[in-house]
C-alpha cells in the first residue's frame, strides 16, 4: 500500500463498463472544483469501440471507448485509477488484468458479492505489487476538491452542501458507503470539511483496510485529524488499535463503530453488508470501540455523540493554531440538463417534429388514435390500417375492402415490367434486398405505375367542370399531354386488363355512386376510337375509382378531397403493392442463384 496521496487535481480515470450517470457525475465534480482536465480519460466497453458524448460543464465532450483494458491502457498511459462497474461475475477477473496493467495504481471495484476466494487474490497480487485496491462493495471514495470516484457523496446538491469541491483538513474512511454520504455532511457542519474519504466496502475481505487509509492520512500533511466509521463484524479495528498503540498514528482520531445495537438481539444479527455480523465478542461493536478508545481515538458514547467529538476535537485543533479554518469558495453553478429541466417545469423547449398518425409512448402503439389490440380484435385488415395511417379515419368496410383489393390486384404484373425488371437486374447484382427493392420503386413515375394521382387530378378537373371526353382529351392533346390513366403497352380494345374490370365490378356492386368512373370509361371510349392500346388502365381504373370513394362514402368534405388528390396519396397504393411483388423478384432470383445481368449486344442498336 503507498504511504501518501492516492489521488490528486490531474488524476484521470479509466472507467470500466460504460454507465452514464456515474461517469456524468464524476465530470460535473470535476467542474465543480475548477479542473482542467476531465477526470475521466477513456471507457472499456468490452466489444465496443468509439466516443461517448458526455457534458463537462457546458461544453460536450467525447470520450474515447475502447474495447479491452489494455487498448485502453496503451492510449491513456497517464490515467492510472481503475474504476469497475463490473458485475459481480466479471468484476474479479477484469480487476485482475487491470492490476496486471503497469499504468494502473489504484482499483476501484464497486459489484457486490465477488467471491471472497478472488479478492483475497486481487489483494495478495495488489499488496506485493504496491498497489491499492478499494472495494468490492463499495461506492468508492473522494478527495475533496480533487478527484472523485463515481456515485460517491451523491447529488451535486450534495456534494455543494457537504463544500466536497474544495478540500478541508479531515480524512475520514468508513467501510459503508451509504453511511459516508452521511458522514460528509456531518463533517461539513462541525469542522472545514473532508480532505479525503474512502469507503472501504462491506464485505469481510476489504481490498485495503480502514488502518491502511488511516496510516496513509497520517502522512498527508494537510489531513490534521481523521475520523473513522467502522461497524461490528471482522477484526479491522483492531489493526487500527495496534497501529495507534505502536504510535504509527500521530494525528487526532475520532471514532465510532456502529452496531451497539446487536446486543438487543437474542440471536446472531447480520446487517446490510456482507461482514457485518459478529462473530463473537471481539468482533462486537462495543468490544471495538473500547479497544480504540484505550489504543487512544477519542470514542463518543453513541453515534448521536459522534458529531460533538468531531466538533470538539477540530476545535481543539484550531485553538491550538494547528487548523487555519480555510477561506470559503463559491462553487461554480452545474447547468441543468435540459431533460431535468422540462420536467421539473423550469424551461420549455419546442419540439422538432410533429405527428398525427400514431403514437408509441403509452402501453400500447396506436394508429390513428387506434390502439393496437383493437386492430387484432376487431379483425382489421391492411385497408382499415391504410385507412387509420393515411386517411385518419376508419372508413366502411367496402372502401377498405376496396384498398385492399387495389393491393392485391397491382402487387405484381411480371417479371417485364420497369420495376420488376429492374429489381431483377439490381438482386442479380449482388445487391440486397432494400437495394433491390429501391431500385425497382424507384421506376414508378407518370408512365410506369405512377398516374394514378394525375389520372384523378385530371378526370376529376375535366369532370367538375362539365368537359366532354371530346373537349377533354382534345385539350390534353393540344397541351401536348398524354391523358393519364389512358393507354397500355401490351392491353389493347380488345384485350382488355383483367384488373380494371375487376375493380369496376366490386366499385358497380358497392360503391353508392361511380360517377368519375363512368366518365373514365367515356374517356376511353373516345381514345379507342383514335388506338387501339388507348385503353383505360388499371392507373386510371384506381384514380377514377378513389375519387368515387371519396365522394361517394361521406367521410371527406370536398375540402379534404381536393387535399388528398393534391398531394397525391394515389400513387402509394401502387408504391405498396408493387413492393410486394418487387421482394417477390428479389427472393426469386436469389433462390435462382442467378449471376449478373448483361444486356445482349444484339438486343441494342449501335449508331453514330
Ligand atoms: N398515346 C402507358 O404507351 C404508356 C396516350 C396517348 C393520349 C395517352 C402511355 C402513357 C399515360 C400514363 C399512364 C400507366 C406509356 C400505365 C402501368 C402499370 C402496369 C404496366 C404494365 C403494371 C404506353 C403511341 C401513340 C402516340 C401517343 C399516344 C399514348 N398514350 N395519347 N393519351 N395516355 N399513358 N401510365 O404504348 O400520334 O403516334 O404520337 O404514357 O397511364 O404502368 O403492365 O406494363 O401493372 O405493371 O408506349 O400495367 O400510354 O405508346 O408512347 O408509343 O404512344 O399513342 O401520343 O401517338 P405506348 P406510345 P402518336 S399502367
Amino acid at each position: 500500500m503507498p504511504t501518501g496521496q492516492l489521488f490528486s487535481r490531474t488524476t484521470q480515470a479509466l472507467f470500466y463498463n460504460y454507465k452514464q450517470l456515474p461517469i456524468q457525475r464524476m465530470l460535473d465534480f470535476d467542474f465543480l472544483c475548477g479542473r482542467e482536465t476531465p477526470s475521466v480519460a477513456g471507457i472499456i466497453n468490452p466489444g465496443a469501440e468509439g466516443f461517448q458524448k458526455l457534458f463537462f460543464g457546458q461544453e460536450e465532450i467525447a470520450i474515447p471507448v475502447h474495447s479491452t483494458i489494455e487498448a485502453a491502457c496503451a492510449a491513456h498511459p497517464t490515467a492510472d485509477v481503475f474504476i469497475n462497474f463490473a458485475s459481480f461475475r466479471s468484476a474479479a477477473a477484469s480487476s485482475m488484468s487491470a492490476l496486471k496493467q503497469p499504468t494502473i495504481r489504484v482499483v476501484a471495484i464497486i459489484a457486490e458479492g465477488v467471491p471472497e476466494s478472488d479478492t483475497k487474490q486481487l489483494i495478495a497480487y495488489a499488496r506485493s505489487n504496491n498497489k491499492v485496491v478499494i472495494g468490492p462493495a463499495t461506492v468508492g471514495g473522494i478527495q475533496a476538491g480533487a478527484f472523485k470516484i463515481g456515485d460517491t457523496a451523491g447529488t451535486i446538491d450534495n456534494i455543494v452542501q457537504c463544500k466536497l469541491y474544495r478540500p478541508g483538513s479531515v480524512g475520514f474512511v468508513s467501510k459503508s458507503g451509504g453511511m459516508s454520504n452521511e458522514m460528509y455532511n456531518t463533517i461539513a457542519r462541525v469542522t472545514d470539511g473532508i480532505y479525503e474519504g474512502i469507503a472501504i466496502g462491506g464485505d469481510v475481505f476489504p481490498g485495503s483496510t480502514l488502518s491502511d487509509h488511516i496510516l496513509r492520512f497520517n502522512n498527508i500533511p494537510q489531513i490534521k485529524m481523521m475520523v473513522v466509521l467502522g461497524e461490528l463484524g471482522g477484526r479491522d479495528e483492531y489493526s487500527l488499535v495496534e497501529a495507534m498503540k505502536q504510535g504509527k498514528v500521530n494525528k487526532p482520531v475520532v471514532a465510532w463503530v456502529s452496531g451497539t445495537c446487536a446486543r438487543l438481539f437474542k440471536s446472531e444479527v447480520q446487517f446490510g453488508h456482507a461482514g457485518a455480523k459478529s462473530g463473537g465478542e471481539m468482533e462486537s461493536a462495543q468490544a471495538k470501540n473500547q479497544a480504540l478508545k484505550d489504543a487512544g481515538a477519542v470514542v463518543p458514547t453513541s453515534y448521536e455523540a459522534f458529531e460533538a467529538a468531531i466538533k470538539e476535537t477540530f476545535e481543539k485543533l484550531v485553538e491550538e493554531g494547528k487548523i487555519t479554518p480555510i477561506k470559503e469558495v463559491k462553487p461554480p453553478q452545474i447547468p441543468e440538463d435540459l431533460n431535468s429541466a422540462i420536467k421539473s417545469g423550469k424551461v420549455r423547449a419546442p419540439t422538432h417534429i410533429i405527428s398525427t398518425i400514431s403514437d408509441d409512448r403509452g402501453e400500447e402503439p396506436c394508429y390513428g388514435g387506434v390502439p393496437m389490440s383493437s386492430i387484432v380484435e376487431q379483425g382489421f385488415g391492411v385497408g382499415d390500417v391504410i385507412s387509420l395511417l393515411w386517411f385518419k379515419r376508419s372508413l366502411p368496410r367496402y372502401c377498405t375492402k376496396f384498398i385492399e383489393i387495389c393491393i392485391m390486384l397491382c402487387a405484381d404484373h411480371g417479371p417485364c415490367v420497369s420495376g420488376a425488371h429492374n429489381t431483377i437486374v439490381t438482386a442479380r447484382a449482388g445487391k440486397d434486398l432494400v437495394s433491390s427493392l429501391v431500385s425497382g420503386l424507384l421506376t414508378i413515375g407518370p408512365r410506369f405505375g405512377g398516374a394514378i394521382d394525375d389520372a384523378a387530378r385530371y378526370f376529376k378537373d375535366a369532370y367538375d367542370r362539365g368537359l366532354t371526353p371530346y373537349e377533354f382529351v382534345e385539350s390534353m392533346k393540344k397541351k401536348g399531354i398524354r391523358v393519364p390513366g389512358i393507354g397500355h403497352r401490351i392491353k389493347r380494345g380488345d384485350n382488355r386488363d383483367k384488373r380494371v374490370e375487376l375493380l369496376q365490378l366490386f366499385a358497380r356492386t358497392n360503391f353508392p355512386s361511380v360517377k368519375y368512373m363512368e366518365y373514365a370509361v367515356q374517356v376511353e371510349t373516345y381514345t379507342l376510337s383514335k388506338a387501339n392500346n388507348l385503353v383505360l388502365n388499371v392507373d386510371g381504373a384506381i384514380g377514377s375509382l378513389f375519387l368515387d370513394l371519396l365522394a361517394g362514402s361521406g367521410m371527406f368534405t370536398k375540402q379534404e378531397i381536393d387535399e388528398i388528390v393534391g398531394i397525391g396519396y394515389l400513387n402509394g397504393l401502387f408504391v405498396l403493392a408493387r413492393s410486394i411483388g418487387l421482394i417477390g423478384h428479389t427472393f426469386d432470383q436469389k433462390r435462382l442463384k442467378q449471376p449478373l445481368y448483361r444486356h445482349p449486344w444484339e438486343d441494342v442498336l449501335y449508331t453514330k
